[in-house]
């Protein structure tokens, strides 16, 4: 009892901390006539400031702004034009307001005073070539990026871009991106960078090119931009600000040398006419205050800002031990800040963060704002270590657990808090780099995001690094098409690697925390709540709870697609969420976790690890759709014995209304309607815009015909099946002989081209007589690559036909993991699989390691029929082999049923298999005929020369292979290609 009290307690002073408004009150006192000032691009530094004498510039209005702040409040109203700032606005504690004269700095029609850190160019453009224009530009100019009539325009690069990549790495990535033949063409490609994804796809890294090495290679230095150094991607990568490369429309290359500009424009652009800037300044605006010293009650609202540099190069300090690097700086840069709101502005296409809140804050609102095509992060919020007590810096650091400091909470005030991000617009985030989110958390302490709407994120929506100090709240928010880019991420996703926290958290973190169950709370002081919000995620979890993220609550959410995530932690109590066609992940749980999830509706069981050790938490009351044996696995922990299964009675799901109806049974077991009309931003203007995710049909497991189908059996590429019925007398054969016919022969399949034709039925192979499937892979397990003569009976006449060199399977069985001589596995190097359904027991990704282990793997629930895994190769390859490894887990779980297809597509393909526009069917493997083994693999293999096809996406549809419905304890695949 003892062990939850300290965890009951947070949870009680949270509830008046999220009733608490953080938003600060920057309006002036009503009935007070403020001072106001007036600027204009038309005006003049020299003039008084009214309306009819307006400034000139952003400078000259700070000045007069801080002289008369003294006298109450003062508003400074900018006139229509852009603001091109010969340096950044500093604001520091001698433009403070205060409560009672706020300074407001606004822009006199919303959007159109622009505050932009670049320069106009006037240039005299001439044809170059190819379709290539040139004009020379200032001396000492450097140009970080080009606007052309207010659109970015791209380095040149290789290769080159395509806006429908939508979830291709940089939207086109090659393996030879930087390789010495390519770099053969470059005649000096010092100064360009290499962009590549990380070896896992957690992220990216950025290089800057300093030349050639003697042996032809490319020399460059960087890749600090991820806090888990494990090197680039072999093929997700992209070179760009290469003169060679300059061959695509919206290509420029500016040679700093000769002062020359190169631009390809997109057909029609009239260059003369064109509007052609370019970008200076990092960071547009700062405050720089202290806790002692703070800039206070200031108001920037209405404006646009544009213009700021990318600084993915100065992406380098670790965020504790999350995955993260961060730059500490942005487009608007506040540190030691209290009471500033920077209301109903846009953030267009700056080239870095675009609000960091560095360190000491408190009360920052960002409110009504637009941001969209960040080159790195919305809006971050991030404190100082020095604030932290015992931090580390990199996964594999540990704190030696007797020895840390038991102080709950911060060491200093240097930390944003108190500070909220309400009815944003935020999208199109990691436009440059790839370790971005639309709102970052770090070292933070109460912040809240609200109603605001986020999508197309390179990595997560909302990502809270670490447990450092939670209370923060997320509410009616609507995140969706996040993870585009990268890999193991969510639509929201948090880390938890806090003091407490050790990579071995089951063997050290876990038994100090039995010790003393404060532990985990020492810095995740403050429950962080997730609700009435809704979240998509195609690409990962919706809600992604990893590596000890502790002391949440999350409820009233619809999550749409990827499910709930919750790895090892400490007081996760997840309610009256509704999962569409996904469920609970339970990764690695701990012991006594006091984790709950109850009055959920769920529509599948489950993923959870069955450990009989897992104690201490809670899972019952839930609604699943799903099949009935989910009960089984966990009645023996006694979880969901109140749970049922039954149709929640959704009232109108196809419109988004996930409500379920008075006489839902989820009611009864505690479930309560929440709203479906509230999710993302409100503001008028922003509403009118932004995007809505994608409402998924929603799948009923129980009820539908594919619970039970069966799979469709190939062979080289043609569908087939043993005779029934009619079909006898329809090949005129008898019942004794019968055969495997061959349905439908697809013009393109391997069959067609070794001459067999619709309606073939296979009698015999190899003078082994064939009668129905089980026969035909049985004799194919054995003839291996040698010559095929098949019996078929065509036109009701028997036919012997000598086959050409076609794919064949091979097989071996071993007794131990180390027994395979012919089919050994190995690591597949940034091959990632996912699977259709959630897989219980193991992660995927030991599908990919190299190493067979004795257990279920991640295996598909008893019942599942036709789940499919899919292995992405990352890039179309010529397939020549395609190998499966499987453990005969309690001596029923060993044999192999699937049918393997490609496909070629450049974006996931999803998972109907049945769609011959994405897919081919290959052909099918069963290991039925082999003798029971510990282990068994399968291979099929393409004649030496030949392949299998091209494809980047491999898919295993399986099926249940026991009496039972269990299915295959898979645990290796892999993919050979010709290089
Ligand atoms: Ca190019
Ligand atoms: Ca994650
Ligand atoms: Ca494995």
């Amino acid at each position: 009892m003892k062990k939850y009290l300290i965890a009951s307690f947070i949870t009680f002073i949270w509830g008046y901390a999220v009733a608490a408004e953080f938003a600060p009150n920057n309006q002036p006192p009503k009935g007070t006539k403020p001072q106001e000032l007036f600027v204009a691009t038309t005006g003049q530094d020299s003039a008084s400031g009214t309306l009819e004498a307006p400034l000139q510039s952003f400078a000259a209005a700070q000045q007069a702004a801080r002289r008369l702040s003294a006298g109450g409040p003062v508003t400074v109203t900018f006139a229509d034009g852009v603001y091109y700032l010969p340096k950044t606005v500093v604001f520091t504690a001698a433009d403070s307001g205060s409560e009672k004269r706020v300074v407001i700095y606004q822009a006199a029609n919303e959007g159109k005073a622009i505050i932009s850190g670049g320069l106009k160019l006037d240039l005299k453009w001439e044809s170059h070539a190819d379709g290539i224009f040139k004009a020379t530009t200032p001396a000492g100019l450097a140009i970080d990026q080009l606007f052309i009539d207010g659109g970015r325009q791209r380095m040149a690069r290789y290769p080159n871009f395509d806006p429908n990549k939508t979830t291709a790495a940089y939207q086109g990535f090659a393996e030879d991106a930087f390789s010495n033949e390519r770099a053969a063409k470059w005649a000096d490609p010092a100064g360009g960078y290499i962009h590549a994804m990380h070896v896992h796809r957690w992220g990216g890294y950025h290089y800057r090119i300093t030349g050639k090495n003697p042996d032809g290679s490319v020399a460059y230095e960087g890749g600090w931009q991820n806090n888990r150094q494990m090197g680039m991607h072999p093929e997700l990568r992209m070179v760009e600000n290469i003169y060679e490369e300059l061959d695509a429309p919206g290509e420029w290359f500016h040679n700093t040398e000769t002062n020359t500009l190169f631009f390809k424009p997109e057909s029609v652009t009239d260059l003369a006419k064109a509007n052609v800037e370019v970008v200076r300044l990092r960071h547009l605006v700062e405050f720089q205050g202290t806790s002692k010293q703070p800039v206070k009650h200031i108001t920037l609202k209405g404006f646009t800002y544009r213009h700021a540099a990318r600084t993915f190069m100065e992406t380098k300090e670790p965020l504790l031990r999350s995955d993260w690097t961060i730059y500490r700086g942005g487009a608007v840069l506040l540190t030691g800040a209290e009471n500033i709101s920077i209301l109903d502005s846009e953030f267009d296409q700056v080239g870095g963060n675009a609000i960091f809140i560095n360190n000491y804050n408190r009360r920052v609102l960002v409110k009504g704002c637009h941001i969209h095509d960040a080159g790195g992060s919305g809006v971050c919020f991030v404190g100082d270590p020095a604030a932290v007590r015992d931090p580390l810096f990199e996964y594999g650091q540990t704190n030696d657990l007797t020895k840390i400091d038991r102080t709950p909470g911060p060491k200093t005030d240097n930390y944003p808090a108190e500070s909220t991000v309400d009815d944003c617009l935020i999208h199109g985030i990691g436009r440059v780099e790839r370790q971005p989110a639309a709102v970052q958390i770090s070292m933070a302490y109460k912040i809240a995001v609200r109603d605001t709407s986020i999508y197309d994120c390179a990595r997560a929506g909302i990502n809270i690094s670490d447990g450092t100090w939670g209370g923060h709240l997320i509410e009616r928010c609507d995140v969706f098409d996040t993870v585009l880019e990268t890999h193991d991420h969510g639509s929201f996703n948090s880390w938890g690697r806090d003091r407490y926290w050790v990579s071995n958290h089951r063997g050290v973190s876990m038994p100090a925390v039995q010790e003393d169950p404060a532990l985990p709370f020492l810095d995740a002081i403050a429950t962080t709540v997730i609700r009435d919000s809704r979240w998509r995620c195609d690409h990962g979890w919706d809600i992604d709870l990893d590596d000890g993220s502790s002391n949440y609550d999350i409820y009233n959410n619809l999550m749409l697609r990827g499910g709930l995530k919750l790895r090892e932690g400490y007081r996760r109590h997840a309610w009256n969420n509704t999962l569409v066609n996904n469920t609970l992940h339970a990764h690695v749980w701990f012991d006594d976790s006091n984790d709950i999830f109850r009055h959920n509706i769920v529509m599948t069981h489950v993923a959870a690890l069955l450990d009989p050790t897992v104690r201490g938490k809670m899972i019952d009351q839930n609604l699943f759709t799903g099949r009935p044996e989910m009960n089984d696995g966990h009645a023996q922990f006694g979880w969901d014995k109140n749970s049922v299964v039954a149709d929640p009675k959704f009232l109108d799901p196809a419109s988004g209304d996930f409500r379920v109806a008075d006489d839902s049974p989820a009611l009864t077991l505690g479930f309560k309607n929440f709203p479906m009309d509230q999710f993302g931003v409100k503001k008028p203007s922003l509403k009118a815009i932004a995007k809505t995710p994608e409402i998924p049909a929603v799948q009923m497991p129980g009820g539908d015909s594919q619970a039970n189908a069966e799979l469709t059996l190939f062979w080289l590429g043609a569908p087939l099946h043993g005779i029934t019925g009619e079909e006898f007398s329809a090949f005129g054969v008898n019942k004794d002989d019968a055969g495997v016919r061959l349905v439908k022969v697809p013009a393109d399949s391997v069959a067609a081209k070794a001459g067999l034709l619709d309606n073939d039925l296979i009698q015999g192979v190899n003078g082994r007589k064939v009668s129905n499937t089980d026969h035909l892979f049985a004799v194919l397990n054995t003839v291996g690559g040698t010559p095929i003569k098949l019996r078929v009976i065509r036109n009701q006449k028997p036919v012997e036909l000598a086959l050409p060199a076609t794919p064949f399977i091979g097989t071996e069985t071993a007794t131990d993991a180390k027994g395979f001589t012919k089919l050994i596995p190995s690591l597949s190097k940034g091959a990632i699989v996912t699977a259709s359904e959630v897989v219980g027991n193991e992660p995927l990704d030991i599908l990919t390691d190299g190493i067979l282990n004795e257990g279920y793997g991640p295996v598909f629930a008893n019942g599942i029929h036709l789940g499919i895994y899919k292995m992405d190769l990352g890039t179309a390859k010529s397939v020549t082999a395609i190998n499966s490894w499987s453990f005969n887990q309690n001596n029923k779980r060993g044999r192999q049923l699937a049918t393997i297809y490609g496909s070629d597509s450049v974006t996931d393909p999803g998972w109907n298999v049945r769609d011959a526009k994405k897919f081919t069917p290959l052909g099918s493997i069963d290991t039925a005929s082999l003798p029971s083994a510990p282990f068994t693999a399968s291979s099929m293999r393409a004649p030496s020369g030949s392949n299998l096809g091209n494809f980047r996406w491999i898919a295993w549809e399986t099926s249940p292979i026991s009496n039972d419905s269990e299915n295959t304890a898979w645990h290796e695949f892999s993919v050979e290609t010709a290089r």
